[in-house]
Parts: C-alpha cells; sequence; structure tokens
C-alpha cells in the first residue's frame, strides 16, 4: 500500500525542482514512514542538484535537514514509535559496525552504500511518480511531505522542540558547532579562522565561542555576511577583495605568524589551501567542512605539512546523530544556540526554488521550508 505526498522532485541536473505528488510506499523492516514538518535548504543540496556531486542521481528527491513526525514504522523497528518528533540523518548511527564501534569517528557505514545510490538498505526505492522510480538522497530526501527513513538514521528528540526551527540542527548548525568542538577540539584562547559565512560557517563561529576562542576572523567575499558573524561572536572581518596578496598571507600576518585553527566552509579546494597555509607553523590545525565538486582536488607544498600544520575533515561535525543530536536540541531549546538567527527565510514547499535562489544571491543564511 503507497500514500500521496507532495514533493519537490529534481528530475534533472541544474533544472528547477517540480512540486509534484510522488508515491510513498509503506516502511520495510527497519525503516520508518516520517512526515516531515519543516527542513532547512543547505548549499549540499544546490550542489547536487547542480550536478557536481559524483553520487548525484535523478530523478531524486534532495533534502537533508529535515524535522517530522513519525507516521508508520515498519517490522522491527522498536526505538521509535507512531507520534515521536525526529531528525533525519545523513550520517546513520547503527551502533553495530565496526566505525561505530571504533570510538573515532561519527561515520557509520552501515548502510552509506546503498545510501550513496539513492536507495533503502534493501536496494530498492521507495519513492515513485507515474509509475517510475524516484530515488532518495543522503538517506533522508526532506523535500516531500512525506520520507522513508532507515531507523537508525533517526534521532528521537523532544517532542517540545519546534520542528520549524531544531531542523537545522540536522546538518548545517550541527556541522559547524561539531567541527570545532569535536573534529579540531579548539581550546580555551585559541586563534580560529573561518572561511565562509553560510549556515556551516557562522555555526562553526557558534562553537568556537563555546569553546572560548580568544580571537575569531572570518572571512567572506560578501561583506553583508558581517553584521551577523560579529552578533555570534566574530571578532576580526577580512573580505578578500580588500587586499591585493594571498589572503593567507593577510591572516598571518594579522596574527602574528598564523591561527591556532582554521575552517573552510565554503568548497573551494583554493580556499582549501589557503585555510591550511594561514595556519601557524609547527601546530595550526586546518579542517575542511566545504564540499568541492567532482573531479576537484587540493594541493599545498608538502613542505606546509612536514613544518606542522595538519590537514583534517569533518562530516556533519563529528556528530553521532542517535546519541548526540538530542543534547543540541537541548542547547537550541535553552537559547545557547540561537537558531533564529540562522533563519532568514520561511516558504512554503511550492516556493523552495526561490529559497535556491536567494541562497545562489548571497540573501540568505538558511530558508525553513513549511509543509
Ligand atoms: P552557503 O552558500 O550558505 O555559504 C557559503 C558562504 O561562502 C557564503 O557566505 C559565500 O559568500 C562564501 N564564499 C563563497 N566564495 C568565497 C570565497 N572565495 N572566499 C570567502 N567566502 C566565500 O553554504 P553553506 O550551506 O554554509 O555550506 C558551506 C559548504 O559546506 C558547502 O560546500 C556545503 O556543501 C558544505 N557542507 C558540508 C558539510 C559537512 O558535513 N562536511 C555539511 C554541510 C554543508
Ligand atoms: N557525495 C559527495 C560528497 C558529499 C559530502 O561530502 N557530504 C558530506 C555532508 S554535506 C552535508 O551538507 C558528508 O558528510 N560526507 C560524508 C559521507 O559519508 O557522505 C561526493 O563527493 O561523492
Ligand atoms: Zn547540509
Amino acid at each position: 500500500m503507497s500514500i500521496k505526498s507532495r514533493a519537490a522532485v529534481a528530475f534533472a541536473a541544474n533544472e528547477p525542482l517540480q512540486i509534484v505528488e510522488v508515491d510513498v510506499e509503506a516502511p520495510k523492516k527497519g525503516e520508518v514512514l516520517v512526515r516531515i514538518v519543516a527542513t532547512g535548504v543547505c548549499h549540499t543540496d544546490a550542489f547536487t542538484l547542480s550536478g557536481d556531486d559524483p553520487e548525484g542521481i535523478f530523478p531524486s528527491i534532495l533534502g537533508h535537514e529535515g524535522g517530522g513526525i513519525v507516521e508508520a514504522i515498519g517490522e522491527g523497528v522498536t526505538s521509535l514509535e507512531v507520534g515521536d518528533h525526529v531528525i533525519p540523518l545523513y550520517t546513520a548511527e547503527c551502533r553495530e559496525c565496526k566505525f561505530c564501534k571504533s570510538g573515532k569517528t561519527n561515520l557509520c557505514q552501515a548502510i552509506r552504500a546503498t545510501q550513496g545510490k539513492g536507495l533503502m538498505p534493501d536496494g530498492t526505492t521507495r519513492f515513485s511518480y507515474k509509475g517510475q522510480p524516484i530515488y532518495h538522497y543522503m538517506g533522508t530526501s526532506t523535500f516531500s511531505e512525506y520520507t522513508v527513513v532507515p531507523e537508525i538514521s533517526l534521532a528521537k528528540i523532544p517532542k517540545e522542540a519546534p520542528l520549524d526551527k531544531v531542523c537545522l540542527l540536522g546538518c548545517g548548525v550541527t556541522t559547524g558547532i561539531g567541527a570545532v568542538l569535536n573534529t579540531a577540539k579548539v581550546e580555551e584562547g585559541a586563534s580560529v579562522a573561518i572561511f565562509g559565512l553560510g549556515g556551516i560557517g557562522l555555526a562553526a563561529i557558534i562553537g568556537a565561542k563555546m569553546a572560548k576562542a580568544s580571537r575569531i576572523i572570518v572571512i567572506d567575499i560578501n561583506p553583508a555576511k558581517f553584521e551577523i558573524a560579529k552578533e555570534l561572536g566574530a571578532t576580526d572581518f577580512v573580505n578578500p577583495k580588500d587586499y591585493d596578496e594571498p589572503i593567507q598571507d593577510v591572516i598571518v600576518e594579522l596574527t602574528d605568524g598564523g591561527v591556532d585553527y582554521s575552517f573552510e566552509c565554503v568548497g573551494n579546494v583554493k580556499l582549501m589551501r589557503a585555510a591550511l597555509e594561514c595556519c601557524h607553523k609547527g601546530w595550526g590545525e586546518s579542517v575542511i567542512i566545504g564540499v568541492a565538486g567532482a573531479g576537484q582536488e587540493i594541493s599545498t607544498r608538502p613542505f606546509q605539512l612536514v613544518t606542522g600544520r595538519v590537514w583534517r575533515g569533518s562530516a556533519f561535525g563529528g556528530v553521532k546523530g542517535r546519541t548526540e543530536l538530542p543534547s543540541y536540541v537541548n542547547k537550541a531549546q535553552k537559547g545557547e544556540i540561537p537558531l533564529d538567527t540562522f533563519i532568514t527565510h520561511n516558504m512554503p514547499l511550492e516556493d523552495i526554488n526561490k529559497a535556491f535562489d536567494l541562497m545562489h544571491e548571497g540573501k540568505s543564511i538558511r530558508t525553513v521550508i513549511h509543509f
């Protein structure tokens, strides 16, 4: 038996999403049917829609920053029941695989292979349109009123938390904060440089404040972003367009030799190099968060690493979603994570293409789509 669901379908790369009524099959073993109440739009959705994502598959239902309510559960589901409030996770947490048990990573691999092919763990899809299969995206597909998600990819959260705000913890805000606290483990008094002030970079500022960093230097080519950055606690504001020399040299000069930590939150491989090279000799660490397109590679002189700089990467801020996301929700409810600051626009699903336009025009931080 299947149900009808309004969804924004990406039928092909680089084409606007189309709002259509898709068919959604009932959840199978280990799966959950979720009614999405709200979803954010992240740059990664635009990245995949652009055709640059090696894992991009069409037609598919994008979206991975959602909040919803459990509508039905499949056979064998024990950790969730109908009515529970949940945040879908694009990084599952099975608690049984080698990765989950390692204590070293949040990158659960239990269902990663099928997820990357736009399929549920049994190798099939639950979405169809006019009898043709529609693929899942990042295991979440939150641009649909109803979506089917594996049980291990759902974080249960308190019912009091507003789903149209805490949905942002499904990706952007958690990623930025987690990259600072979990991946870099920034310590009190450290200096930090954050490249790119979208949802991810701004959240990294919150993480840096939580870690009691002494100096938070932010870099963006859109100076309109500096006001919110200042509100969140950034101390120095750098627009690369104001300088002739490489931006890493500017930051090294500003900081008597470089920063202790830097974060690339754009997805630009040249900026990734700048972010590494603005780190202090001997100990500076740079974390890549931005996602770069197919075929792109990073480069630097190996001497940069030989002389003590460290290059790392971070996915979903190193956060184990089912275990740790409830504490992020709790912090948001206590006002320690100001989600409202990120929500520059709210709109219905029918207007979702406007959310992509606003992002590309640099006019939004996060648009929340309401179903
Ligand atoms: P966004 O589009 O909202 O923000 C990007 C910001 O970068 C904008 O403010 C823009 O002005 C700025 N920018 C662009 N080019 C620049 C340059 N050359 N120098 C300085 N600033 C520049 O994007 P977002 O949603 O914040 O996502 C940022 C990146 O993080 C994307 O690549 C996204 O795919 C990636 N991402 C990664 C993870 C992860 O887990 N690793 C999670 C979420 C998003
Ligand atoms: N599919 C791409 C990579 C995309 C990517 O790096 N995704 C990030 C999350 S971005 C969220 O906005 C991530 O967590 N990656 C880890 C993973 O397991 O996907 C490609 O290059 O193939
Ligand atoms: Zn995202």
